[in-house]
């Protein structure tokens, strides 16, 4: 297989064997770490989602495949572009919401936005509102991030947003949502609707950080 198609096919197949040689290769190949990730890597992932999905593919290759992917995105971020370092543009609390494990969208927001000057305040997976809450006043953060790839944890969400209000932390924290199970309609519509401070979705990692900047005051 080329290249390419191999990178992709050790996501979907978990195979480790080899994976530092051809990310590597890549990298000589003068690829940008970020595009192997985002158009190898995560093609592959995306696969695994199919397969997953229409019940061709159990969970522990599933898991398999997310460790592969965690080994190969820790292997690329020595070599990601760096725009600015040292948290000086603001802090984010970052973490995915309660009943849910799914992380590696969620550290790929935290490598993105500590790449580009963001302080990111990484609380993990599972993580109640409280301890959003909490790390938010302890760090001072500007900016309340929750990632989310459960239908459920979309639920879970606009609770969380319901807390916030009753609170009266809304207007103090304004609210990054991502996750593959939201909608943009949904966020901005409905959850909008809910939260009486901002709420922003964000479809990538990407778009995490452009809105970032007119998030934090
Ligand atoms: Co699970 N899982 N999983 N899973 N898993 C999904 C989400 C699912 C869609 C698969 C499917 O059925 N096709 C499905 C959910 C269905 C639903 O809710 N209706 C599902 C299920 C059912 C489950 C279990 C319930 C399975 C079971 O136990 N029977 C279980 C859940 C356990 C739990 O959470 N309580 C489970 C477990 C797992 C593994 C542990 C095996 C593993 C996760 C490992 C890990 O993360 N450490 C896993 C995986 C790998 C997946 C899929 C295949 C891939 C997810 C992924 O990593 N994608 C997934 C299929 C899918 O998403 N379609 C699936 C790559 C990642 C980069 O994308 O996280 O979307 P993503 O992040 C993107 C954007 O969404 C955005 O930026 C990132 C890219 O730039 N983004 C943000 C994300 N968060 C953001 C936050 C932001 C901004 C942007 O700001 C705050």
């Amino acid at each position: 297989l080329p290249l390419d198609e191999r990178l992709a096919r050790r996501i979907i197949d978990g195979e480790m064997k080899g994976l530092h040689d051809d990310l590597d290769a890549a990298l000589a190949e003068g690829w940008k770490a970020l595009d192997i990730v985002n158009d190898q890597l995560l093609a592959g992932m995306k696969v695994v989602g199919e397969r997953f999905g229409a019940g061709e593919m159990q969970l522990p290759f599933v898991l398999t495949s997310a460790e592969t992917m965690k080994t190969a995105v820790a292997h690329l971020e020595p070599h990601m572009e760096k725009v600015e370092e040292g948290g000086g543009k603001g802090t984010i609390v970052l973490g995915t919401v309660r009943g849910d494990v799914h992380d590696i969208g969620k550290n790929l927001v935290d490598i993105i936005l500590t790449n580009n000057g963001y302080t990111v305040i990484n609380i993990g997976i599972k993580q109640p509102v409280s301890a959003f809450i909490e790390a938010a006043q302890e760090h001072r953060a500007d900016v309340i991030g929750m990632s989310g790839l459960l239908v459920k944890s979309t639920v879970v969400m606009k609770e969380n947003l319901e807390e916030l209000n009753t609170r009266g932390l809304a207007e103090k924290y304004p609210v990054l949502l991502g996750g593959a199970a939201l909608t943009r309609v949904y966020v901005e519509d409905d959850l909008d609707e809910v939260y009486d401070g901002q709420v922003r979705y964000a479809r990538d990692a990407f778009e995490g950080l452009r809105l970032m900047e007119p998030l934090v005051r």
